[in-house]
């Protein structure tokens, strides 16, 4: 079943994106930079394209991101038509001040006391469009949080003379299509709880670990990690840290938090969960499907 999460806020909040667009000169589209792909939203981009409007795609969090994976999510970028990306962390002030420079050269015209720079920053929840906004305006005006949906109006401040930038509400689309991209989603908890039981997100997680970054789990909990799958890991992390329900078991459930709250607050050293190319292997078998269907189709 896909994975589904739009709170009821978001219908409103989708409107009222596509009418600021109308007065908008650039669009800052944030996303995670430990998944860019699993957190852009299509939405983001039909509505910069409804209204022809140019988009600076940000790579935000990227101190908690693998330094090599977000290499080589830029140059992926760069190499596609349209999309300009830079990667930042919303912590650092000097790299978030290169973001109105780079969206003024996105809309040149618009560098005067008649025509000042509007900038509107979009992207689904919890990605840190908010912190964003703070560290451009140099004040505490956005209300930030490590869960889905800080955010639930839009607000615009004036940055400099000549230049005005607008928070939004995160954004969500209504159907998630790959089951991996909804539980890196909830692990980045860019979802809601209630989206995924969290079991399987954290399993989803363990077993990315396991083949992709397994020294961390050495590290952090001190496992023997040969032979372990993404439930052992789990079970290892509950032994090693004796959560246990009533009859000694161990207790998945808090095992798994503690392993998403690991990850999340950057505990396990810097993760990517995905890369240009893990993700064309992930979507190679609905390329194939697509193929087949095509071929179906034409007979
Ligand atoms: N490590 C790190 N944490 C960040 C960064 N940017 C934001 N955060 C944290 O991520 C969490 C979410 O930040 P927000 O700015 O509230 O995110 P948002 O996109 O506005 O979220 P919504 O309003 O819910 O859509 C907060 O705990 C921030 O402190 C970053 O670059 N690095
Ligand atoms: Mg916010």
């Amino acid at each position: 079943m896909p994975i589904q999460w739009f709170p009821g806020h978001m219908t409103s909040a989708r409107r009222k994106a596509a009418e600021t667009m109308a007065v908008t000169d650039v669009v800052i589209e944030v996303v995670d930079a430990r998944l860019p792909e699993a957190s852009t939203n299509p939405l983001v981009h039909e509505l910069c394209r409804q209204r022809q409007r140019p988009c600076l795609k940000v790579l935000n969090k990227s101190d908690l991101a693998d330094p090599k994976a977000t290499r080589e999510w830029i140059a992926w970028y760069d190499q596609r038509p349209g999309i300009q990306a830079v990667a930042v962390s919303g912590r650092n002030a000097g790299e978030v001040m290169r973001l109105p420079r780079l969206c003024q050269d996105l809309a040149p015209h618009r560098d005067d006391n008649t025509k000042p720079l509007r900038m509107m920053i979009m992207g689904i929840p919890n990605v840190g469009k908010s912190t964003l906004m703070n560290a451009l305006t140099g004040r505490r005006v956005a209300k930030v949080g490590d869960e889905p949906a800080v955010t639930k109006s839009q607000q615009s401040q004036q940055i400099g003379v000549r230049q005005w930038i607008t928070d939004t509400p995160g954004l969500m689309w209504p159907k998630i299509e790959h089951d991996s991209d909804g539980y890196m989603l909830a692990a980045s908890h860019a979802i809601g709880r209630n989206a995924v039981p969290e079991e399987e997100v954290a399993v989803f997680l363990a077993d990315l670990l396991l083949q992709r970054y397994p020294e961390r789990l050495v590290g952090r909990y001190g496992l023997a990690v040969v032979g372990l799958d993404g439930v052992a890991v789990l079970e290892s992390v509950a032994d090693r840290r004796a959560l246990r329900i009533r009859g000694g078991r161990a207790d998945l459930e808090k095992a798994s938090l503690a392993l998403l709250q690991d990850y999340r607050d950057g505990r396990l050293g810097r993760i990517s969960l995905e890369t240009p190319e893990t993700r064309r292997v992930m979507l190679l078998p609905a390329r194939e499907d697509a193929d087949f269907a095509r071929v179906q189709e034409i007979r």
